[in-house]
């Protein structure tokens, strides 16, 4: 058992405990199925809230707790609420991504809501004139679009070593929950409302922390829970801290947060609670609870547990990992870099070849790359660089990228490994497997 950390309580989609408990109410409910058909003949399908007492039909496994069509073209399921973007596609996207290619990080199937009845409630003693918001409320308030990349904490996840690097013991198993490769980002244009808006037109005075609840309910031995996240009031009541209820143009899809979800500019996605139905404003500290009482850095490295909140600097190449190999000769890298600390300001490319088992030699030198066009602060931005007179070989590519803030991608063995495996930023190699062109088999 790990110091300061009872995993009780489940981050990033402990999604073996979840499907589990999943599956014990789905069994439950296919029994109904069973004896209900025995019984009257009946069976009916629905996708109706549980508990509705109308039988449901068991989704696959996969799409548990997504509601929308993941094409395996587009997606790799890292677990049941878990959907990763694929980055070879990303090269024909522009600069956000469409909304149905976006990646999805779910603890529990999104809830059903009707937006003509649903209401955001405000609560806490911070709040003078408690009330709620209807969906035409919020309408009626001053509207704000930004362009923003959206980062999951635990992005990357795989990345790290099972064991700290300092090789302590298998008390520091598990690495984090789900196993993230490059895929857990996107970038969109969000639209909605300042949070600090919606809390003036309710009245809130000496604001500490503010805690946002979601609608989801997450499976938990203890009885079901609903998603939060508390944010210290200096960051709720920044410009760029939104409820948005737009994402690149359309309604927010319902797997993003319909019709309402929480924006916190550059911090880490795990703070952007969607589905929100309550704001609990406090003259004092609210301790965390749920999933966010775990997302935090424990290790051998962190003395005293630390909330991440910041996203790191990272970047990822738009090439896919499962790619079947690509043709020798001038070719171009392309990728993404982004930073919840600022704009991007350098991004540089290594490559390296494989010359014997296990042996790696420098193909192209670290080497800037060229930055399309002028990095806008918690934006990604998209780099590219030439590889010319590429001979068929198996390679791998690395980039790091820098933010305005001076931040850095360092290195794998200096990112501080960290037992739920978020923040991990290193310079990742992405095999690329280039094929003898014309003597193909
Ligand atoms: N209510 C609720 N909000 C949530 C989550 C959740 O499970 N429930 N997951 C969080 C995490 S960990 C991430 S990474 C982002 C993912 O947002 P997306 O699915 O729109 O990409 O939503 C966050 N907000
Ligand atoms: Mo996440």
């Amino acid at each position: 058992m790990a110091p300061n950390c009872s995993p009780d309580w489940i981050e990033a989609a402990s999604d073996g405990v979840q499907q589990a408990l999943f599956e014990v109410a789905y069994s439950r409910r296919r029994f109904l199925v069973t004896s209900a058909a025995g019984t009257a003949g009946a069976l009916v399908l629905g996708d109706t809230p549980a508990g509705a007492g109308v039988i449901e039909a068991q989704p696959p496994p996969e799409t548990r707790f997504i509601v929308q069509p993941a094409p395996a073209q587009y997606f790799i399921s890292r677990g049941g609420g878990s959907m990763e973007m694929k980055w070879g596609p990303v090269r024909e996207y522009g600069d956000t991504i469409p909304n149905d290619r976006f990646y999805i990080h779910n603890r529990a199937r999104p809830p059903h809501i009707d937006r003509r009845t649903w209401k955001l409630k405000l609560t806490g003693d911070a709040i003078t004139r408690p009330r709620s918001f209807t969906f035409a409320d919020l309408l009626a308030l001053p509207q704000v679009t930004l362009r923003r990349t959206l980062d999951c904490g635990a992005n990357c996840a795989a990345f790290f070593p099972r064991l700290p690097p300092s090789g302590a013991d298998d008390r520091w198993l598990p690495v984090g929950w789900t196993q993230w490769h490059f895929g857990a980002v996107g970038a969109a244009e969000w639209t909605g409302v300042r949070a600090r808006d919606v809390l003036a037109a309710a009245g809130a005075e000496r604001l500490v922390d503010v805690k946002f609840t979601g609608l989801d309910d997450i499976p938990h031995p203890s009885g079901n829970v609903h998603y939060s996240e508390v944010i210290p009031a200096d960051k709720v009541l920044k410009d760029d801290t939104l409820l948005v209820h737009r994402m690149n143009g359309s309604d927010l899809p319902v797997d993003h947060g319909y019709p309402l979800r929480l924006l916190t500019s550059g911090w880490g996605a795990n703070t952007a609670v969607k589905w929100l139905g309550e704001i609990e404003a406090s003259t004092r500290r609210i301790p965390a609870s749920g999933p966010q009482a775990n997302q935090l850095l424990i290790g051998p490295d962190h003395p005293e547990p630390v909330r991440p909140t910041v996203g790191r600097v990272r970047s990822a190449m738009e090439i896919d990992e499962d790619a079947q190999g690509i043709e020798p000769g001038d070719l171009t890298l392309h990728g993404r870099a982004w930073s919840g600390a600022g704009a991007i300001d350098r991004v540089d490319i290594s490559v390296e070849k494989l010359v014997a088992p296990g042996r790696w030699v420098s193909a192209v030198p670290w080497r800037a790359a060229k930055l399309m066009s002028t990095p806008e602060p918690l934006m990604w931005v998209r780099f590219e660089m030439p590889w010319q007179g590429v001979k068929p070989g198996q390679y791998r590519v690395m980039s790091r990228a820098r933010d305005e803030a001076g931040n850095i991608q360092p290195p794998p063995e200096e990112v501080k490994w960290n037992q739920h495996a978020l923040g991990y930023n290193g310079h990742a190699p992405l095999n690329v497997v280039v094929l003898p062109g014309s003597d193909m088999p």
